[in-house]
């Protein structure tokens, strides 16, 4: 454990970590059980197209979250874009900017407009408040997004959609095993989306799902995830190849089955940097209320430049020359991003709040891949840059005004 921030790799000292600490480790089941499921998806040769263990995996997660439909895909952005599609939004649909590129590019793929919404600054979700004055008579639909997996105000978005006559899609893919107001997140608006990529606490390689509890809905995208066909020889649709492949489904079938263990293990690894970071000033923990379920898989810190008078960004660079891969998500909102920064060079005016959690969040490594000994001594880095801010700006400062070479600058930054 360094005990001085002279020892900080970022100023020539041994790195914390010989290997790097990712912030997404994909968490993986029982092992045995997963080979004995791919050794028989390999005997029963049957290895996509809505085999029996996607059927079966579609079953569960709709029991898991209690809604009456589950369509598996390949991904999470698919089952974004083929719901979109699904229920025909249009021209403009008011989505965050502060999300994952995806939630904006799915709706751009199809020329749909996304406009961006502020957030609320403490829930880092869309403000509804800010909705309203974004409606044109263009704007077909919203898009919510359960940002952390903390649920956004579903009911002030569903009593604007239904009032404005507006579809509600929400874009779940951090909310997978969460709750809103004690119903499972699932079951709101038209549909909502999972993304089971690799990075996330629940996956199935790459994977996703819509679910919903509309029967005509849930036709419509099944038959748009398999380009249409609705039997031998039949299209009765336009439709892509949004399908879930066995493998990924058996993936998924063997880590429900430790789905417990892994939330038990996210919690675990929560609450220690809740208590190790406390206190610290300017140093905002992003908590989880505890009425709620969660699957604790996102670890967010929020850095006030003011009060800790270093920035998020050279706390990053500290923590990579350790090997610790902390993360700016979602650095710098997508309406910075092409091509919304070129269609909207000035939308950072309606986002201030957007604007200003870009610059202070920060992601931390969690998951079955880390342990508390990790999380001590990510947390003891974090302390001692802190604790001896005057020191390391000054070192920090000489470093550059001498070209002396930092450790560990990500190329990222
Ligand atoms: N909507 C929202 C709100 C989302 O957050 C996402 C995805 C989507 C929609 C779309 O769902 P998908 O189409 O992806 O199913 C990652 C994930 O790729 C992405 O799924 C996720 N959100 C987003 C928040 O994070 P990157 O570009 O930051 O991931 P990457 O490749 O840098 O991986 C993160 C860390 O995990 C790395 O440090 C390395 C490590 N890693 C990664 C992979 C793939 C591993 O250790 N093993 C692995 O297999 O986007």
């Amino acid at each position: 454990m360094k005990s001085s921030f002279e020892d900080l790799a970022i100023f020539g000292g041994v790195p914390a970590f010989n290997d790097k600490l990712h912030v997404g480790r994909p968490n993986i089941g029982d092992r045995q059980r997963l080979l004995e499921r791919i050794n028989d998806i390999l005997d029963r040769r049957w290895l996509t197209n809505s085999g029996p263990y996607v059927q079966e995996f579609e079953q569960r997660i709709a029991d898991l979250v209690g809604a009456k439909h589950c369509i598996a895909m390949c991904n999470g952005t698919v089952a974004l874009e083929i719901a979109i599609r699904a229920m025909r939004l249009t021209g403009e649909v008011i989505v965050p900017s502060f999300t994952f590129i995806a939630t904006a590019h799915a709706l751009q793929w199809q020329e749909i407009t996304p406009v961006f919404c502020d957030i609320n600054p403490h829930t880092h979700n869309i403000d509804p408040c800010q909705v309203e004055r974004l409606i044109t008579p263009r704007t077909t639909g919203i898009i919510g997004v359960h940002v952390w997996g903390r649920g956004c105000d579903v009911d002030a978005l569903t009593d604007i959609t239904r009032r404005r006559n507006l579809k509600l899609l929400f874009d779940a893919a951090h909310a997978f095993g969460c709750s809103y107001k004690g119903r499972m997140i699932g079951n709101f608006g038209d549909a909502e989306i999972f993304s089971f990529h690799a990075t996330k606490f629940f996956n199935t390689f790459e994977g996703g799902a819509v679910v919903t509890n509309n029967d005509e809905l849930a036709t419509t995208i099944r038959l748009m995830k398999n380009f249409g066909f609705a039997g031998y020889d039949n299209v009765i649709y336009v439709g892509t190849n949004g399908k879930m492949s066995e493998v990924s489904a058996v993936m998924g079938l063997t880590g429900l089955e430790s789905l417990d263990e892994f939330i038990a293990i996210n919690y675990r690894n929560y609450d220690q940097y809740r208590r190790e970071l406390e206190g610290l000033p300017g140093v905002h923990f992003l908590t989880y209320n505890e009425t709620e379920r969660y699957n604790y898989q996102y670890i967010v810190l929020e850095i006030d430049r003011a009060a800790t008078r270093i920035s998020r960004d050279h706390l990053v660079q500290i923590l990579h020359a350790e090997n610790i891969l902390a993360r700016r998500y979602f650095y710098p909102g997508c309406h910075r991003m092409e091509p919304y920064r070129s269609h909207f060079p000035h939308a950072g005016l309606l986002l201030p709040e957007t604007e200003r959690v870009a610059e202070r969040v920060l992601s931390l490594p969690t998951g079955t891949a880390i342990g508390p000994e990790e999380i001590r001594a990510i947390c003891n880095i974090i302390r001692l840059a802190l604790q001896n801010v005057e020191a390391v700006n000054m070192r920090l400062e000489s470093s550059w005004a001498s070209r002396e070479p930092l450790r560990g600058l990500a190329e990222d930054m």
